[in-house]
């Protein structure tokens, strides 16, 4: 089907934009298939192009496989070039902690801010289930108060995805210097500007 490339299905200005980020960060070779998506404003449509089950961005075809969800294909393409010290390998130490990380992002920190969006985070269920932007807060602050990434010194997938949501909302961003100075970190390194020239 695919002959062993990575085929990339990306919509700019979405969640897509986390995958572009990390190929770039890879330096992999990869096409990339510029798909419409339905948005919020009424424009664009599923594209017919697009493999994904459900219409959505990201997906990525390799090997014969689809690999969809932003966090598994961020996992998936670490896995496949460990060499590129972009995750934590299986069995290596801090696998746990990786795996946590983007994990959390896609059952907590997500839904957190959806459900203020929503307007529902104050609802019990929602409370028990995620809790709260101070929690989301809490945790980030303690990882980032005495270094520079989410694992330690390395930069790895999980802070492209873990930042992502204040890229495109900087008014969620927590208020402590320990997280805008690793924001700021993660928007300079040359692979972010890459995807968003390529953009
Ligand atoms: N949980 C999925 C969400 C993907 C998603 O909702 N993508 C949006 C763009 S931000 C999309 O493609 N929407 C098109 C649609 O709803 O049909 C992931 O992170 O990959």
């Amino acid at each position: 089907m695919d002959d062993g490339k990575l085929i990339f299905y990306h919509a700019p200005l979405s969640r897509s934009g986390r995958v572009h980020w990390l190929l770039h960060e890879l330096d992999v070779p990869f096409t990339m298939v510029r798909c419409d998506i339905p948005r919020q404003d009424g424009s664009g449509g599923r594209d017919p192009r697009n493999p994904h089950p459900d219409g959505k961005v990201p997906a990525l075809a390799h090997d014969g496989a689809l690999i969809t969800e932003t966090a598994a294909i961020l996992l998936y393409l670490t896995d496949l070039f460990p060499e590129r010290g972009l995750g934590i390998a299986p069995g290596a130490p801090g696998r746990g902690a990786y795996l946590s990380w983007l994990f959390w992002y896609c059952g907590v920190v997500e839904p957190v801010y959806l459900a203020e969006v929503m307007g529902v985070a104050a609802h019990p269920v929602a409370q028990a289930s995620f809790r709260d932007r101070e929690a989301v807060a809490a945790r980030l602050i303690a990882a980032l108060g005495d270094r520079d990434w989410l694992m330690g010194s390395t930069f790895t997938a999980a802070d492209i995805l873990l930042c992502s949501p204040y890229l495109h909302f900087p008014e969620s961003t927590p208020d402590h210097p320990a997280v805008r100075a690793w924001i700021a970190r993660c928007t300079g390194r040359p692979a972010y500007a890459a995807a968003q020239a390529d953009d």
